[in-house]
């Protein structure tokens, strides 16, 4: 491989570690995210983990602002529903030119609303494995459902709860699934991606730290006994207990 001259020491590393990630794993994903309030969705992904994880190649985000797709002067993304009703529906046309101006062959379109499938581990899994990744986020009462019937390949919703706008369940699932692009997590947090997918899922047992007693309040002895046999099993109790008490739908 030929690095030229011209090229800082900076560029010449970071190079060089894109380079052995993509022998290594050929796995980057783009994630495109329509918006607009592109601002809501850039600050969690530029920041820790995403922002290590875009830094590292591991995925490219791109933040757009679907005004920028529209073509009159007002820059209008809205306007009243047919039929009547509150409120405001978005407008087909910005969001046709920005999926006709940004997808590619391989790239799934997906829509985050209210009425969409639940988001859950197994479709962040699923995600993970597409080249291409092309959220667009609703604001307002909705949006024309032409877009959906065209342009949109999934529906998701991130939880039955009700948000202002879409950005911040885009920004959600593209966490949940660039989480597990390969390199993103050490090796330490690699082993939870086990425990929130298959069957059999129970909440974790309770963490404590240092100190070992604070305010009168005492660590429970057994983390302290270097017994790991007896540390598991009461692990696995508190797990199933705090199952039953926080997530009994998981023991349906
Ligand atoms: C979502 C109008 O745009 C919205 C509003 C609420 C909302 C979404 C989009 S996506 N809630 C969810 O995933 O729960």
């Amino acid at each position: 491989m030929h690095i030229p001259e011209s090229q800082t020491p900076a560029t010449v590393s970071r190079f060089v570690v894109e380079s052995s990630r993509t022998l290594s794993f050929a796995a980057d994903v783009k994630i495109d995210i329509v918006t607009i309030f592109p601002e809501i969705a850039e600050a969690p992904l530029r920041s820790s983990i995403m922002g290590r994880a875009a830094e590292a190649g591991a995925v490219e985000f791109a933040f757009h602002n679907l005004r920028d797709f529209t073509t009159d002067k007002n820059r209008q993304v809205d306007d009243t529903p047919f039929g009547g009703g509150p409120g405001m529906v978005m407008k087909p046309e910005p969001f046709f030119k920005a999926v006709e101006s940004l997808r590619t062959d391989g790239a799934k379109v997906i829509l985050l609303t209210p009425q969409g499938a639940s988001f859950i581990q197994a479709k962040a899994v699923e995600f993970s494995k597409e080249e291409h990744l092309i959220f667009l986020c609703g604001h307002y009462e909705g949006i024309d459902h032409r877009i959906v019937e065209v342009l949109v390949d999934e529906e998701i919703s991130i939880g039955d709860y009700v948000l202002t706008n879409g950005t911040i369940a885009a920004a959600v699932v593209a966490d949940a699934v660039v989480r597990l692009l390969p390199g993103v997590l050490g090796d330490e947090k690699s082993a939870e991606i086990e425990s929130f997918s298959g069957d059999g899922k129970r909440v974790e047992a309770p963490h404590y730290t240092r100190p070992a007693e604070f305010r009168g309040d005492k660590v429970p002895p057994v983390l302290l006994s270097g017994n790991h046999a007896e540390i598991e099993k009461w692990r696995e109790e508190m797990s199933l207990q705090r199952t039953m008490e926080n997530r009994p739908d998981l023991l349906d």
